[in-house]
């Protein structure tokens, strides 16, 4: 925990920078919390949201062509706490798998999973790893395995800024030498009106997992946001390549946080969240040096692949 961060992880600073900011935004992994996190896995299941089941798709229908162009004899490193099919997916198909390793930040959340796991695969050695794996991190212990696999499904690396998103692909490929690579799940450029109904779904559950960010806040920060006087905004934004996701204040308004009052006014807006999608060469092009891309598996509707990238 850095100096700014208060007892429950959140930095208050990092929080007011993006607050006062002309453009006033928030950072996307505060949408994490309990509620949160089951509002994503609600929307997971949304008929809108194709990623998910895409990516579910693609998996399924490649999975041993996927297990053999990966090999055996290896340890893999899941991005993310494991819980999902996904993850059971591979576990299921991949030969000769030594440990597991989820890391995830979450750790009450990564625990629970491992156990889950450990229950359903006896033979498997599950080590999970809290840590926030956008920063650099290390392995407890020895890799038993030839090489490392990472695992990171879900199209987060969309989430980032390209240049952080090349930059977090350039710092953890140390973890992968010699030999191993990277299983991972982007989601593609396509028609605006099918990205935007993805991220304004009719139920209303993206709404709420946008507007719940500031409960979030409110709950672990002294903030005193109300979501009532903020909607929901999500466009695709063509010349970004982006989905941007935005709070847009409904009225003139101040609210108190950390001592601090921030100022809104009717019509402005906090941006929460950035989504890329990506083409196949720009997926590459993300990758760069030091990487070979050896195989993609995409759904044939072209939505989303699935890439194997080896150092
Ligand atoms: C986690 N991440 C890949 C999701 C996305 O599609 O960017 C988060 C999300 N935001 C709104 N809906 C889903």
């Amino acid at each position: 925990m850095n100096e700014s961060e208060t007892a429950s992880g959140i930095a208050a600073e990092e929080i007011l920078k993006g607050l006062q900011r002309p453009q006033k935004s928030l950072p996307s992994k505060y949408f994490y919390d309990e509620r949160g996190s089951e509002l994503f896995e609600q929307i997971c299941s949304l008929p809108e949201y194709y990623p998910t089941r895409t990516e579910i798709s693609i998996l399924t229908s490649n999975m041993s062509d996927i297990s053999r162009t990966i090999g055996k004899g290896i340890d893999l490193v899941e991005f993310g706490s494991g819980s999902s099919l996904k993850t059971r997916m591979l576990l299921d198909h991949l030969k000769d798998l030594h440990v597991y390793y989820p890391v995830d930040i979450s750790e009450a959340f990564l625990m629970k999973s491992a156990d889950q796991i450990r229950s359903e695969y006896k033979n498997l050695n599950v080590i999970p790893v809290p840590a926030d794996y956008t920063e650099p991190f290390s392995l407890p212990g020895d890799l038993n395995g030839e090489r490392t696999i990472i695992f990171f499904p879900g199209s987060t690396i969309g989430n980032f800024r390209p240049d952080r998103a090349s930059g977090f692909l350039k710092q953890h490929r140390p973890l992968m030498l010699p030999g191993g690579g990277i299983l991972i799940g982007v989601d593609r450029k396509k028609p605006k009106e099918i990205l935007e109904r993805a991220y304004n779904d009719e139920k209303g559950v993206t709404a709420e997992f946008n507007l719940n960010i500031l409960n979030h806040l409110n709950d672990k920060l002294d903030a005193a946001f109300d979501p009532r006087l903020f909607r929901h905004k999500a466009f695709y934004n063509e010349e970004e390549g982006r989905i941007e996701m935005h709070l847009v204040c409904r009225a003139d308004h101040e609210v108190e946080l950390s001592g601090v009052t921030v100022s809104f006014m009717e019509g402005e807006s906090i941006h929460t969240e950035n989504s890329y999608k990506y083409s196949p060469d720009e997926v590459e092009a993300l990758f760069g040096e030091g990487y070979r891309l050896e195989a993609m598996w995409s759904d044939p509707d072209k939505y989303f692949s699935v890439y194997y990238f080896r150092v």
